[in-house]
């Protein structure tokens, strides 16, 4: 049997006896469904320099082109459909007693799979707040028309609204966060999905399992810096081997009833 034989048995074995599953992603994970990664050759960041797109100072600089830049991705984000990846993801939850999800996408794509538990760490691109948060932090807005290509004003205090998201340098949403780290630390297993682990402090979470014992998974065409700590590597599509570690999964179950 070739090693990605040995991985995916190894992987699957380990999801089987499971009680809780924590399912870590980034945006490899929709890349299948046309949404583009950040640092990939073909990713966002090749064309926009992050800190013009996606920084407080950035968006002070130039609000309506980083607004215009929301609308273009919403719109590609509203327009795409669930992969397979996604799909297998959510279909765990019928296998494994508890199934978190936490991503790094904003996309919404895990609850549109049907994901039930999902931790959006970065934000969600289809939510609005105020980028003074007049009302406190967050403020949250009304939705405007998801396609508006106009910087829209707080209709509370006139400045200026924008994605609920989080930009480099801004904290993660706190709650959030501590969900995250406890479901981390509390997991018997880990699937790290489509994210290159390079933006913290969402990459540190999969050294959190570790340190707790769980079994990391990762599925990634390429290495990272959790292949180091990963039990298995699936190296590919995640569209291709989530499906195959789901029905992996399946035929231990049904080998077991
Ligand atoms: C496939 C595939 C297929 C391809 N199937 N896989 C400690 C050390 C150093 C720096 C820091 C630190 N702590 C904090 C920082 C600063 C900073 C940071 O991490 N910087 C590093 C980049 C150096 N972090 C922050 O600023 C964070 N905030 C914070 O720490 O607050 C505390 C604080 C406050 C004040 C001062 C200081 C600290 C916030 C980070 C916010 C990140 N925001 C973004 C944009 C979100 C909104 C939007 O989408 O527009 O989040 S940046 C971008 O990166 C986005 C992603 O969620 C995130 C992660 O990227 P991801 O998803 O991993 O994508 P890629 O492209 O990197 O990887 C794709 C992977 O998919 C690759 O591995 C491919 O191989 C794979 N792939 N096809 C499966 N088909």
């Amino acid at each position: 049997m070739n090693r990605h034989g040995h991985d995916l048995d190894r992987a699957a074995a380990t999801l089987a006896s499971a009680a809780h599953l924590v399912v870590f992603t980034g945006s490899g994970v929709s890349k299948e469904s046309g949404l583009a990664t950040f640092r990939d050759v073909d990713g966002a960041w090749a064309q926009y320099d992050p800190m013009d797109y996606a920084s407080p100072q950035g968006f002070r600089r130039n609000p309506q082109g980083v607004w215009e830049w929301y609308a273009q991705r919403r719109q590609q984000m509203l327009e795409v459909e669930p992969n397979p990846a996604h799909l297998a993801i959510a279909a765990l939850e019928n296998l494994i007693a508890e199934v978190t999800v936490i991503t790094q996408n904003i996309d919404g794509l895990h609850q549109r799979a049907g994901s039930s538990r999902v931790l959006e760490l970065h934000g969600n691109i289809h939510r609005y707040k105020c980028s003074r948060h007049c009302r406190g932090e967050p403020t949250y807005l009304p939705t405007p028309d998801p396609f508006e290509e106009t910087l829209q004003p707080c209709p509370y205090c006139g400045a200026h609204a924008r994605p609920d998201v989080v930009w480099f340098g801004e904290s993660l949403p706190p709650d959030v966060w501590e969900a995250a780290a406890f479901a981390a630390m509390t997991c018997d297993a880990m699937l790290v999905v489509g994210t290159s682990g390079a933006v913290e402090p969402a990459a540190s979470l999969p050294r959190y399992a570790r340190q707790h014992r769980a079994f990391i998974v990762e599925v990634n065409p390429e290495t990272t810096p959790i292949t180091q700590i990963a039990g298995a590597a699936l190296r590919g599509p995640a569209g291709e081997w989530m499906p195959a570690l789901l029905e992996a999964v399946r035929d231990i179950h049904d080998a077991q009833a």
